[in-house]
């Protein structure tokens, strides 16, 4: 793994690595905001508050004696391939590897919902994680935060997962042991580890990493607003070969990477070794699975010496096709246009 950051641990997968369509839980990312929280697991428990008929606390055996349910789904941290942008923003200079598609199992955040009995004007289900801190950069706000992220009631009643197991084993500590939300389609930071609080309410969410930190403005005809983030966006990278890579001219190369989106399934994916002039299809690997990346490959021959560019390309069953230019509007984060891959062919 590559840190990014010691202390919190921000790690990334170093996507050359690429091999498997269900990312190893060694090699799958992390993304900290602070330390990792010591939990004790018999004293731990998740409360289910706010606008319900009857707010309650579950223990981790009582979970694990609901019905379980086993989910394959990405996670892309919204800041991935940051470092791609230029000029350079704030923020973790990730690459490509801070993303990974696991298998996730846990109970469905609508038992929960049911059991609580929440109010018809229920409008969002705040997740709260036992990790807290104190930020440094401005503006923020006094005293101690916990991370925290919001969905609205459509999307928990959905498809929303609270995990205790990641690749059938018990969660990582830093992966949000004893349990975490698993919001598939979305981007990480509605994954809210070390998850010990449910709270229903008829407001819209503001916190800080719904606000301030993991959101954009959207442009609207009343002015640009500020809209937290959500879905993935459509996108493919390059797992191989890796930027500033030397390669043979005139031999059979396997390109290889991974492409996903949101709600949907990619259908198409497109090489270009040229910049993005010319494009070729890609085989799809495996079958399509909604909210999880699928693998795909390229072969190809640099036909001469000389510096190639390379870029992939995807397209959903929503029609959506991944963007040749960066979308400024989405300010550090959703790094979701075509990626130049530079190489050398000796
Ligand atoms: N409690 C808590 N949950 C969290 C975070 C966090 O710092 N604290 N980071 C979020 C972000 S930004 C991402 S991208 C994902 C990363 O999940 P992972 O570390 O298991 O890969 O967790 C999300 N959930
Ligand atoms: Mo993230």
């Amino acid at each position: 793994m590559i840190t990014r950051e010691k202390e919190p641990p921000n790690l990334e997968m170093p996507f050359g690595a690429l091999e498997s369509f269900v990312t190893p839980t060694e090699l799958f990312y992390v993304r900290c905001h602070f330390p990792i929280p010591k939990i004790n697991e018999r004293e731990w428990r998740l409360k289910v508050e706010g606008k319900v008929g009857r707010p309650f606390e579950l223990t981790l055996d009582e979970l694990r004696e609901m019905p379980a349910h086993t989910i394959l789904a990405t996670l892309e941290c919204a800041g991935n391939s940051r470092v791609f942008l230029v000029p350079k923003v704030k923020g973790v200079q990730w690459e490509l590897g801070a993303v990974g598609n696991a298998e996730w199992t846990g109970v469905r955040l609508r038992d929960v919902l049911e059991r609580a009995q929440i109010s018809d004007n229920a409008h969002e289900i705040i997740f709260e994680g036992a990790d807290n801190g104190t930020i440094a950069e401005l503006p923020r706000p006094a005293g101690k935060v916990n991370f925290a992220r919001s969905v609205p009631v459509e999307k928990a009643m959905d498809d929303v997962l609270l995990a205790f197991a990641m690749n059938g084993e018990p969660l990582a500590g830093a992966h949000g042991f004893p349990l975490r939300a698993v919001v598939p389609g979305w981007y990480g930071m509605a994954s809210v580890k070390w998850l010990h609080r449910l709270i229903v309410t008829d407001q819209p969410f503001n916190g800080y990493y719904q606000s301030i930190d993991y959101a954009y403005w959207k442009r609207d005809e009343n002015g640009p607003v500020l809209v937290p983030l959500a879905e993935m966006q459509v996108k493919a990278e390059i797992a191989r070969p890796g930027n500033n890579e030397v390669i043979s001219a005139n031999s059979k190369y396997d390109v290889r990477g991974a492409a996903w989106t949101a709600a949907a399934v990619v259908t198409k994916v497109e090489i270009s070794c040229d910049g993005g002039k010319s494009w070729s299809e890609a085989t799809l690997n495996g079958d399509a699975t909604e909210n999880a990346w699928r693998l795909w490959e390229f072969e190809w021959k640099a036909r001469a010496p000389g510096n190639y560019t390379l870029m992939a390309r995807a397209t959903d069953s929503r029609g959506r096709v991944q963007s040749m230019e960066r979308n400024a509007d989405a300010g550090t984060y959703m790094i979701s246009h075509c990626l130049p891959i530079e190489v050398e062919a000796r």
